[in-house]
């Protein structure tokens, strides 16, 4: 494997980061995990926009240009001849010292992408559907920490992945500070009711899968909307399925002990699953 580091390549042994660079010190960075499919990166420009608009909220300025960045990233996916793929951008603050104060990394950003491959979850779960519970972490506050900022603090996210995993599952739905249905650890959640989906219109990540799933959703007329729901519509929902890159898209079958539905992945999921692999296979960015 060669991982690029600030515009050269490093076999996988040799790449590494300075242990006062601030994304390792404090999590003072940002991160995007994008999918190659067949040759084609799904939704590259969008991926790219995401991280620079988390880098200009955090006021850290990339040191190359959105043209340069996807140039990289195509480099780094040829260099490691992989077709079908996760490619993992992270972009850190860089070197400073023991202070948190940002003004005191006078280095350059680093830049560092990875292409790997990457199955979150086991894949008979995608077949058969997964079982997931609430925690009892809840989502970070919007504006302590606005969930559009893809940044390498993934804390919130991690402690409620440790309370699943202790109870036994793979994936969590963490809820918002009043109660409601925020988004999971690393996917977003959609429910199904009357053939109508639902995803929660806020204290979540605008996921780009989630809004391939929509555009899809369009396409075969299927309603859609964004709004707060709480656990009982999530109990009470004829189908439920998680999205992100890393995920795809999963059916979910049981929540908190509550079977959804009948307790199979639903149809209006499956359809969408296809529908969701074609266009991975025909949508991107051609390397
Ligand atoms: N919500 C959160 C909090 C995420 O981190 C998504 C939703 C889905 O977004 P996209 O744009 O990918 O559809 C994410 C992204 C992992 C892992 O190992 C998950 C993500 C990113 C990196 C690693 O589970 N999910």
């Amino acid at each position: 494997m060669k991982v690029y580091i600030n515009g050269k390549f490093y076999s996988k042994d040799k790449a590494a980061v300075s242990v006062f660079d601030h994304g390792f010190l404090y999590g003072d960075g940002a991160f995007e995990g994008i999918r190659s499919y067949g040759r084609l990166v799904f939704r590259l420009d969008e991926h790219i926009t995401r991280l620079y608009e988390t880098c200009h909220t955090m006021m850290i300025t990339i040191p190359l240009s959105k043209k340069e960045m996807e140039k990289a990233i195509i480099a780094t996916l040829k260099e490691n001849k992989i077709d079908n793929g996760y490619i993992r951008v992270i972009v850190t603050r860089g070197v400073g010292d023991l202070g948190l104060d940002p003004r005191k990394c006078h280095g350059s950003p680093m830049v560092i992408i990875i292409a790997d491959k990457i199955t979150l979850y086991p894949a008979e779960l995608y077949k058969k559907g997964m079982e997931i519970i609430t925690v009892p972490t809840v989502k970070n506050h919007a504006e302590a920490l606005n969930p559009q900022l893809k940044s390498l603090n993934y804390l919130n996210n991690i402690l409620a992945k440790i309370e699943a995993n202790n109870s036994g599952y793979n994936e969590a739905i963490m809820l918002d500070g009043s109660g409601y249905v925020a988004e999971c650890t690393g996917d977003n959640i959609v429910i199904i009711k009357d053939g109508k989906l639902s995803t929660p219109s806020q204290g979540r990540l605008k996921g780009i899968t989630l809004a391939a799933v929509m555009d899809i959703a369009q396409k075969f007329k299927i309603p859609a909307e964004e709004r707060l729901f709480t656990r009982h519509e999530v109990y009470n929902a004829h189908e439920c399925f998680l999205t992100g890159t890393a995920a795809e898209i999963i059916p979910i079958v049981k929540v908190d002990g509550r079977v959804i539905g009948n307790g199979k992945p639903g149809t209006i999921t499956a359809k969408l699953i296809t529908a969701f692999h074609k266009v991975t296979h025909k949508d991107g960015v051609k390397y």
